[in-house]
């Protein structure tokens, strides 16, 4: 049997059970209430998913909160929420291959990323949380000697996390790991489009230890359970990922309902500078075409917009068009596949509709460009490059898909200027030979993560997050704590 047939084999074998996860246990929906779940590689339905609403919140939130002010989580000592969420991440470890394989079929992501990336990234953000909670020490103000003023941490309470499709574990991973260290109660509402594998990290969260009630997942719409937690009373906190639009939503709802504290991490047009005296040309070639296609494109920090210096633009773009037949789409559940199905119908549409407006706008299509592989029934878009002009709709918006828009310059100002006029903020990188050259560039670029001469260097140790409206506040690294706890000041009179 080969690998391809294998993972077909273990697929069609595959129970799915998309019951929330409320209290410790396995529930449907109040109302009973179930969507369908419906897989991109080829249209099948993988099962029917509970479709939860306010009243499966209310009883989410109760539960958590009730978790939190027994203090059954908040109340262990730092080292044994530590054993407890390093004991999650070897689970998650030890479960890896039902992980990625639930991930690509929900979402269409080839299964070699599943397993190498996404599995690994969950259990290493779980892991490095857990090993850091013991570490981080409180502070004692330098107040007048006959005081003695304690700046402590305390968790926020009951934490909401609402969380996308196009890396539902990962993003999952980075907003509970910090949340739980920190003793937060949490309630996680995975996408509509990607439930599958939230659900099973909260039984393998309860096998781990984490006490019922700290953990719960509400699948569901985000009009409905995503919408219903972002208004509740009793949530103290949310932490966000996916479009602008609905980050905007979700920062108005708070401040409708109790001003929970809200962090958002959202959309992305990432510039990506490549200047004539960059170091390594079939380097930088390879990162701009590997980086925009990987995860079919959707992946918010993709380096959407490809700004090449005009005198080598004609060799970068040979070069580029040269890598796309190894980027074309492929089954998803083939271990060779480097590029695999969108998300869904809808998505696709969307994708398509971005290349019909580069193609009316007269940008020149230089590759790609069609929806393939229709006869699995799944939703597959060719990777694709447009050579556009500043303006076309297709150089600002985000497209979450695998096309790559790209615009020559001149001069580093001229690609600085072009690089930072967009709403977002979220990524961006600069090739050169020139040290003072990438120093200045990444310092005027309005980005939270800027790259020098690479596009993939990240790990759990830095931040990730926006400037602008590609949001507030940071996941990974020790400062996603902040946002999950409370600064406490205990002011003591000594004598
Ligand atoms: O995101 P949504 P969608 C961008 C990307 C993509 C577009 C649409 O441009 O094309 O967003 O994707 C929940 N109240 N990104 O529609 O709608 C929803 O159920 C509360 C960028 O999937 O923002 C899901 O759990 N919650 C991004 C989550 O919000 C609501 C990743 C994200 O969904 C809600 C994903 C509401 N009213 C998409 N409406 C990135 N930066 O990584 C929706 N939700």
């Amino acid at each position: 049997m080969t690998e391809n047939t294998s993972w077909h084999a273990r697929a069609a074998a595959l129970a799915i059970d998309g019951r929330a996860f409320i209290n410790g246990e396995r529930v449907p929906a109040r109302s009973g209430q179930t969507f369908d779940n419906l897989s991109p590689i080829d249209g099948r339905l993988l099962g029917q998913v509970a479709r939860c609403d306010t009243a499966d919140v209310d009883a989410a939130v109760l539960a958590a909160r009730a978790a939190f002010d027994d203090r059954r989580w908040a109340g262990k000592s730092p080292a044994q929420r530590k054993r407890i969420l390093i004991k999650f991440a070897d689970l998650v470890q030890q479960n890896g291959p039902e992980l990625a394989l639930l991930e690509t079929l929900d979402m269409g992501k080839p299964i070699k990323y599943s397993q190498s990336v996404d599995v690994g990234a969950t259990a290493n953000c779980l892991r490095w949380y857990g090993e850091a909670i013991d570490k981080v020490y409180d502070e004692i103000a330098p107040t007048p000697a006959n005081s003695l003023a304690l700046i402590t941490r305390e968790p926020v309470g009951v934490v909401a996390a609402i969380v996308p499709w196009n890396y539902p574990m990962i993003m999952a991973a980075w907003k509970i790991a910090p949340a739980l260290a920190a003793g937060n109660s949490v309630i996680l509402k995975p996408s509509e489009k990607s439930p599958l594998t939230a659900l099973r990290l909260a039984d393998i969260a309860l096998e781990a230890g984490v006490p019922a009630g700290v953990f719960n997942v509400l699948p569901g719409y985000g009009n409905e359970a995503g919408a219903a937690l972002a208004l509740h009373m009793d949530v103290d906190c949310i932490g966000f990922t996916g479009s602008t639009r609905t980050g905007k939503l979700i920062v108005q709802m708070a401040g409708q309902s109790n001003l929970k504290r809200a962090w958002t991490e959202l959309g992305g047009k990432s510039a990506n500078i490549v200047c004539a005296d960059c170091p390594d040309l079939d380097k930088a070639v390879a990162a701009a075409v590997g980086s925009i296609f990987f995860n079919q494109g959707e992946s918010c920090n993709a380096p959407s917009r490809l700004f090449v210096e005009e005198s080598i633009k004609q060799e970068f773009l040979a070069k580029a068009l040269a890598m796309l037949p190894r980027f074309q789409p492929g089954d998803p559940l083939d271990e060779a596949t480097v590029m695999g199905a969108i998300v869904d119908a809808t998505q696709m549409n969307t994708v398509m509709g971005y290349i019909a407006a580069g193609k009316n706008e007269g940008a020149q299509l230089l590759g790609g460009g069609e929806a393939v592989r229709a006869e699995t029934g799944g939703y597959y878009v060719q990777p694709t490059i447009f050579g556009v002009e500043a303006g076309m709709t297709i150089a600002r918006e985000e497209i979450f898909g695998p096309v790559l828009s790209v615009l020559g310059f001149t001069d580093i100002a001229d690609a600085i200027q072009q690089a930072n006029a967009t709403p977002y903020g979220l990524q961006a990188a600069v090739w050169t030979s020139d040290i003072t050259k990438a120093i200045q560039t990444a310092r005027a670029l309005r980005a939270g993560t800027v790259h020098v001469n690479q596009y993939d260097g990240d790990d759990i140790t830095v931040p990730f997050g926006g400037y602008k409206q590609s949001g507030n506040g940071r996941d990974k690294s020790l400062h996603a704590l902040d946002k999950y706890t409370e600064l406490k000041t205990t002011w003591i009179q000594v004598g």
